[in-house]
């Protein structure tokens, strides 16, 4: 594995902040180990950020904005399209780290930078497609249009269950409208991020811009209470617990800054009576299990027409007796560790409350103990039989566990699925059409991703990805969320002879 950070030229003992063309500056007094889930080793050292680090970071970004700003739309995109090319050069070793690090399995590692390759891609396009609107003014020899300007300094704040993707949703389309970036990856995944950086760093170079550009800080929550109050951060984009959410929310509102929030999910699938089942085992099986469950998209929550209930299950529990867990970077195994020891105590209290609250456990609910298993994360997907009333299942645990409902109408349904907090994802799996436009409906899912014969994760990069409640009610990515990356400007231009005042007020001198 050390071949891997050498990969990236990252081999020298401690690793902070990169800033300019100084590259990697430490000076705060705490140092952590980044263990891997995966065998408990040891990836490296980090010192983390201080205040003094996070005040050149934003100087760096600051002196490289008005450079990137000036440089046309097309001409950003294409520093994003060689960013794009890097990463298909880079997608073997890149994969393996986040793996690695993280502890998702390899084939999802893959995803992970493919899904920032198609990021890459989709912005390249947009930086010739940043369109505003015109509309036709109501004075004569007026013309009234809007127009888009860079905002500044994008603050990005993400997660470690991905540790390189939600960045890169970020950060490209953040570039492409003229943004600078600083970026404050997890403290528990930072070297996939460091990586990343190093290789946008090369590319930065090579055309001779300043770093600047794309600026990367570790540290912890102080970091992120820094970015959230400093009135030099334009926009924060954050991803993570609703807890984090609503303290970034607050605080940048108290500036009037502007925010993106991405946050918690329960997601639920529907199961009709008119489901095919062939094809909804597999979507139920990955969405719970796939990253050990510790997607904002994983499937919490699954319910099911009481006709097809105990068929479902039974084919379930047969689904999860194949499962192999195991290290990731074996492509032989489906599930790979939880991201550390205190989400493994999180997984345990989870069933033990859930069975409190009158929960039946029909499957899971271990630890798993050996050689292989030695860092203590590897656990066992778990199915818990549930009904509405207990509270827990209103919760989001990282974690796969699974809860199984029953229900009787369609509405009753809806009703299970939409009465949660959170408002990310959502799915139905039916073959009936009245039953899959109800979901639909704006009587149906109240979440920002409504799928119908998908499971709940695996978004494509292409549409606009977020939820409602308290997932935050931001939206990335794809579709026209670039606009949330940019100011709005609504300019009219009088090229007539004559003063004219809109709404035909006459105000003669
Ligand atoms: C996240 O878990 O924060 O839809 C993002 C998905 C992925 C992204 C998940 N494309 O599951």
């Amino acid at each position: 594995m050390k071949d891997l950070l050498k990969a990236f030229d990252l081999s020298t003992p401690y690793y902070n902040i990169s800033t300019g063309q100084e590259n990697w500056v430490g000076n705060s007094k705490k140092i952590i180990d980044i263990k891997s889930p995966v065998n408990n080793d040891c990836i490296g050292t980090i010192q983390l950020a201080d205040n003094h680090s996070y005040k050149v970071v934003v100087s760096k970004a600051k002196e490289a904005f008005p450079i990137w700003k000036s440089m046309p739309a097309p001409q950003r995109g294409d520093i994003v399209r060689q960013f794009g090319d890097a990463l298909r050069k880079e997608k073997e070793n890149l994969a393996k780290l986040v793996s690695y690090e993280m502890g998702k399995s390899l084939q999802e590692g893959y995803g992970e930078v493919q899904e920032m390759i198609d990021i890459c891609d989709f912005a390249v396009g947009l930086s010739r497609q940043l369109y505003g609107l015109q509309m036709h003014s109501e004075r004569p020899n007026h013309r009234m249009f809007e127009q888009w300007h860079p905002l500044g300094i994008v603050g990005i704040i993400s997660a470690f269950n991905f540790p390189v993707a939600v960045w890169a949703w970020n950060a490209t389309l953040a570039w492409i409208c003229g943004n600078v970036c600083v970026w404050k990856p997890s403290e528990k995944t930072p070297f996939s991020a460091m990586a990343c950086q190093e290789i946008f760093k090369k590319i930065l170079k090579q055309n001779a811009l300043p770093e600047g550009i794309s600026n990367i800080i570790i540290g912890d929550s102080d970091i992120g209470k820094l970015m959230a109050s400093d009135y030099d951060i334009a926009l924060i984009s954050a991803t993570g617990s609703t807890k984090m959410g609503k303290s970034v929310s607050q605080t940048v509102g108290k500036r009037l800054g502007k925010s993106i929030l991405e946050l918690g999910g329960n997601n639920a699938i529907i199961v009709t009576q008119e489901a095919d089942l062939d094809i909804a085992v597999p979507a139920i099986v990955f969405g719970a299990v796939g990253t050990a469950g510790q997607r904002c998209t994983s499937t919490r929550r699954l319910i099911v027409h009481k006709s097809c209930y105990q068929n479902l299950l039974d084919k379930l529990i047969h689904a999860y007796k194949q499962l192999r867990i195991g290290n990731p970077l074996n492509e032989k195994n489906h599930v790979g560790p939880l991201i550390d020891v205190d989400a493994v105590n999180d997984y345990l209290k989870t069933i033990e409350e859930a069975q409190k609250q009158g929960g039946n456990l029909v499957y899971g609910n271990n630890v798993l103990k050996g050689e292989a298993f030695k860092s203590n994360c590897y656990v066992m997907p778990t199915i818990i039989e549930a009904h509405s009333n207990m509270s827990i299942v209103r919760h989001e645990t990282f974690a796969p566990i699974l809860y199984v409902f029953s229900y009787d109408t369609l509405d009753e349904a809806i009703f299970i699925q939409n009465n949660v907090p959170q408002g990310l994802s959502s799915s139905i799996f039916t073959q009936n059409m009245q039953q899959v436009e109800t979901f639909l409906s704006n009587s149906g899912s109240d979440c920002g991703i409504a799928n119908v014969n998908i499971g709940t994760s695996g978004a494509e990069i292409g549409g606009a990805f977020g939820g409602e409640k308290e997932t935050g009610g931001g939206r990335e990515s794809g579709s026209d969320s670039w606009k949330a990356y940019m100011r709005r400007q609504t300019c009219t231009v009088n090229y007539g002879k004559n003063a004219h005042l809109a709404q035909g007020i006459v105000f003669n001198l």
